[in-house]
């Protein structure tokens, strides 16, 4: 298969076990007690997640590397893309039966590299919906998970060639370590736009794709490099971002060019409406 075909697989398989994924959660709300590479409390959840997905997707054809935002190592499985997993976005939202997802990017070349090598992108989104928001061929496009009978799922296109609209929400993380200048930056935003911040990454920028504006978790107090890592999260949305007519920056340049080094790296990360994404990099500068 070529890397097209390779990604449209790894859509597939992943698309396919969305309802397992999605009716697994309700079972696996503890605390295990261990952290990730991140230093993060894991879920049951997660690690099961991360356990079904690596399952599926070494499995296929054409992927040489599977990386996840849970585990320390880099699996080599063969020659191919380099996948990378967030397997649970947001998974401190289950607790409170709040939205989380999944977030893969397909890489043309071994990890840690830039974001300017994917292929393809998507995230799922465990909703009301099971949505999916991809990049196929330079353009995104939504589609929803539909359960038939057995394991079987209708993988059906709901929303074609996805171009952002006027900008008119916002969603800053992380305001607890603001710094002033951000402070003062979200006091001037906040004026002209509507609040939209639920507390997991897919289901805010899904919002920021539908509605237009611009969402960021930027640079802390305590964190420079802000909680988004660069490979797992950041890069497989900027990409999405970007094919739907929006920008992406760490406040300097796109996160498609930020330098990849270490595997679990972080990144401040602003995405969405381009007029405000320069504004960013006009107004603000990551320390
Ligand atoms: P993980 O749950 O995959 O670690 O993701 C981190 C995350 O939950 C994002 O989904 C979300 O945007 C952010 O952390 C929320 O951070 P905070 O609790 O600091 O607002």
């Amino acid at each position: 298969m070529d890397r097209e075909e390779v990604a449209d697989e790894i859509f597939r398989k992943v698309a396919e076990v969305t309802p397992h994924i999605s009716s697994g959660l309700q079972n696996r709300r503890e605390y295990v007690g261990e952290e990730n590479p991140s230093d993060e409390e894991q879920l049951e959840a997660d690690v099961w997640a991360n356990e079904f997905f690596k399952q599926e997707i070494t499995s296929i054809d054409g992927v040489g590397q599977f990386a996840s935002e849970e585990e320390q190592e880099i699996t080599e499985c063969g020659e191919g893309l380099s996948v990378s997993i967030d397997p649970l976005d947001g998974s401190s939202n289950i607790p409170t039966n709040n939205l989380v997802g999944t977030i893969v990017g397909m890489y043309d070349d071994e990890l840690p590299c830039s974001g300017r090598n994917l292929v393809s992108a998507f995230y799922v989104v465990y909703g009301p919906l099971t949505t999916i928001m991809r990049v196929e061929d330079g353009t995104v496009n939504e589609y929803v998970v539909e359960e038939k009978s057995g394991d079987e799922v209708d993988i059906v296109l709901a929303s074609e060639d996805i171009e952002m609209p006027e900008a008119s929400v916002y969603g800053f993380g992380g305001n607890k370590n603001w710094t002033e200048d951000f402070k003062d930056f979200e006091e001037e935003i906040s004026r002209d736009y509507k609040l939209r911040y639920g507390g997991a990454f897919v289901g805010d920028i899904n919002q920021t794709i539908h509605h237009g504006g611009l969402f960021a978790y930027p640079y802390r107090t305590d964190a420079p490099q802000g909680k988004y890592r660069l490979l797992f999260e950041a890069n497989p949305v900027a990409f999405i971002i970007e094919n739907a007519g929006g920008g992406s920056t760490d406040t300097e340049q796109s996160i498609l060019d930020v330098e990849a080094s270490r595997l679990h790296q972080r990144v401040p990360f602003f995405a969405g409406d381009g007029e405000l994404v320069e504004k960013v990099e006009e107004e603000l500068e990551a320390p």
